[in-house]
């Protein structure tokens, strides 16, 4: 009997096809030739004075062949290097033209193509994706009236308040200049001792040491602007704002033992969830949310709007939901889009403007400057992905690859050879008009006062988690700290940083690290405890969708796959998806007639890459993934990282080979397909059963 899961395969082989189609140039009849058009009769052996004699220099096929090889690599981002992208558009939910006169907020018939670009931070190009780390979320919004660029991160809050202080934070997370070690991670000492000495950090570090840091998607993420920007209306008034994503999904998190070993079994992972997830035909969908403050509200909140390192609490401000974004497709090249797209926190549009936090405004310098270096040139903005949708027109007509031919013998203003053109926008043109702040002061190096409070946030975050995730916050600043060599920089992280967020937390990490927290006298700093804030847990922002999970079916010979392929068929129609994964590839005999098709070898493939585990019924496909050791460690695994196991009758037999208790949280044993379906797919939408380590929900 063929069971839903028979067709993977055969809907694999489409997809790929679908994706070479998907290719915008049709090879078919085309003959290979140099760069200057000049048809090439043979690219496999180099032209030589006789077949073993010497190369000949002028062989310009090899030669530029060679040439264009040895350059196909560009400078990797110094941040942010790792990364994957997606196209799609967005749309806003009714006109905003009371907070702000953006064209692209006005219509909701209106689509604005989107580029996205989700990264991590530290790691080069080519590391692992799960590393413990902040996300970037880099979106380009192609509007009308020019680009948007909203360069965010998965957090609200930054490690420093001012970026001069930027690539001294990025040269000590970065790997030690001598070996360059560790690759992508902040557990050694150059980190945290500029943690241990520097503690604005303490809220940015809290929120790294947080489940926050370790999504189990890119799709499945919150997405912050961070700054302070300003929203200006059509009459001139100005509002701050902070700018949200919502993960449509909701935002989930990898276990951190999972994350680690997806790291060496699937370093591509959160690229390849990206990538198929839009293949698969679900498309990634992020809400917009707004916090919008009246300018004469900007010290009302016990805390400086302009400091990067503090978040306003939605339960104070709420997040007003203003559009959706929905990424619906996967790049063409990931070099020419993903690799060569250049976000610029500077391309704002008419209605979108800036404020003083002076770590935004060292970045409205940086995005510009860096890619002169990255791309080779100024003309970047030329490159497709780059480009923008409104027309272009100005007197910068040169430098490095322009692609532009320009005509007409003025290139520059005021002029009479060209007819005054381009002119500058006159009023009602749709020029940006740069909002008119009031500025008075002295010139000086220093520091708002108003920006000294570095504890309360981070303890606001801390007392806002639940007790699984404090849990797990306290073990990742055991393991990072664990792995510092330095005893100072471990005891001065515990007295100058943690023991300021909350004592308790100081001592239960310092017992691990087999230290003593240092008396202190009188708290060093002054703080204020805040309400805790529910928004800030994950715990809060669970969606019980169990749409684009992935789900991997365990069988051997002999199992029933007649009430395998009805679970199959109830999970698929609620948008999970299920890979079999046995002991051999291919049709594998059910107890009667027919069967169900693996796609997976229990061999080589990890329990990590599965949200939840189901297992099939039948006595002697039990008894044989029973007896073999790699499904015993996939069953004990997606156990351990307290994922939904279930099994079908005598499938049972697994789960006490695997150690798996009669029952607990997501945990199912049932004795029909249909029980068995729809437990599970209650249990899938909690995510993960995070009381099996904690005791409580
Ligand atoms: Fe970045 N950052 N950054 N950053 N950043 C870059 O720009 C920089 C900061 C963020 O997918 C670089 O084109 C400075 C905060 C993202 O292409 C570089 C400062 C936030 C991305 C740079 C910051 C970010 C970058 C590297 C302190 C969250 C990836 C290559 C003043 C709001 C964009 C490049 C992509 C990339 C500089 C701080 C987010 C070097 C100087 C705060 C998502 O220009």
């Amino acid at each position: 009997m063929p069971s839903s899961a028979d067709t993977t395969p055969q809907r694999d082989e489409n997809k790929k096809e679908e994706q070479l189609a998907a290719f915008r140039e049709d090879p078919t009849g085309q003959i290979l030739t140099t760069d200057q058009g000049v048809r090439v009769t043979s690219t496999d052996d180099s032209l030589k004075a006789d077949a073993r004699g010497p190369t000949l220099l002028e062989d310009f096929h090899l030669r530029e062949k060679i040439m264009r090889f040895d350059h196909e690599r560009i400078p990797e981002r110094v941040v942010h290097a790792r990364g994957a992208g997606a196209h799609g558009f967005f749309q806003v939910y009714k006109p905003l033209s009371h907070y702000t006169s953006a064209a692209f907020l006005q219509d909701p018939a209106m689509r604005t193509p989107v580029f996205v670009r989700f990264s991590t931070v530290v790691g080069s190009r080519g590391s692992a994706d799960t590393v413990r780390d902040v996300r970037g979320f880099a979106a380009k919004f192609y509007t009308s009236e020019g680009n948007f660029d909203l360069v965010g991160n998965n957090m609200p809050v930054f490690f420093i308040q001012d970026g001069i202080k930027f690539p001294d934070l990025v040269h000590a997370l970065k790997p030690n200049p001598r070996m360059e070690i560790p690759q992508a991670q902040s557990a050694h000492d150059s980190f945290w001792d500029f943690v241990s000495l520097t503690p604005e950090t303490a809220h940015m570090v809290m929120w790294v040491m947080s489940d926050r840091s370790i999504p189990r998607s890119y799709r499945m993420m919150e997405g912050f602007g961070v700054h302070t920007f300003r929203l200006i209306d059509a009459q001139g008034s100005a509002r701050l704002v902070k700018f949200h994503w919502k993960p449509v999904l909701g935002a989930h998190a990898l276990v951190w033992e999972e994350a680690q070993l997806i790291a060496g079994k699937d370093p591509d992972y959160h690229r390849r969830d990206l990538w198929d997830a839009i293949e698969l035909g679900h498309p990634v969908e992020f809400e917009l949310g707004l916090q919008v403050i009246a300018e004469q509200d900007a010290e009302r909140y016990g805390f400086d709007l302009l400091d990067p390192t503090k978040l306003l609490p939605e339960e104070v401000v709420p997040v007003e939901l203003v559009g959706k974004l929905t990424l619906d497709r996967n790049p063409t090249n990931y070099f020419a889009e993903v690799e060569q797209v250049a976000f610029c926190v500077g391309n704002v549009v008419p209605g979108i403007d800036f404020t003083n936090d002076p770590l935004l405004q060292a970045r409205l310098f940086s995005y510009l400057d860096t890619q002169i270096t990255r791309l080779g040139g100024p003309n970047f903005a030329e490159l497709p992905i780059n480009r923008p949708v409104a027309p272009v027109h100005n007197n910068q007509h040169d430098g490095l690859a322009r692609h532009t031919i320009n005509s007409g013998a003025a290139n520059y203003l005021p002029n009479s050879l060209g007819r005054g053109y381009p002119k500058p926008a006159g009023a009602g043109e749709g020029g940006y008009d740069h909002y008119a702040e009031r500025i008075a002061g002295h010139v000086v190096r220093a520091r708002s006062p108003s920006f000294s409070d570095h504890f309360s946030q981070a303890r606001l975050f801390l007392d806002s988690q639940s007790v699984y995730e404090r849990a797990h916050l306290v073990d990742a600043l055991c393991f990072e700290l664990g792995k510092v060599e330095r005893e100072a920089v471990r005891q001065r992280v515990i007295d100058a940083i943690l023991v300021q967020i909350d004592p308790a937390l100081a001592a239960e990490v310092a017992l691990v690290l087999g230290i003593t927290v240092s008396p202190h006298p009188t708290p060093a700093h002054s703080t204020t405890t805040l309400a805790a804030s529910p928004a800030l847990s994950l715990a809060t922002i669970k969606h019980p969708s169990i749409a684009t999970r992935r789900i991997a079916a365990l069988v051997a010979r002999g199992h029933d796959a007649t009430s395998l392929a009805a679970i199959i068929r109830d999970l698929e129609s609620r948008g999970a998806s299920v890979e079999v994964v046995s002991t051999v590839l291919g049709e594998v005999p059910g107890k009667t007639e027919g069967g169900t098709r693996a796609v997976r070898l229990l061999l080589n493939t990890p329990s990590v890459l599965f949200d939840g585990l189901i297992i099939a019924d039948g006595v002697e496909s039990a008894e044989e993934l029973a007896s073999h050791e790699p499904a015993v460690r996939f069953t004990a695994e997606a156990f351990r990282h307290c994922k939904t196991v279930a099994a079908v009758g005598a499938g049972q037999r697994l789960l006490d080979a695997a150690g798996v208790p009669t029952d607990g949280a997501g945990i199912i044993r049932a004795q029909t397909a249909e029980k068995a379906g729809s437990q599970f797919i209650a249990a899938l939408a909690k995510h993960r059963h995070w009381s099996r380590k904690t005791g409580t929900a």
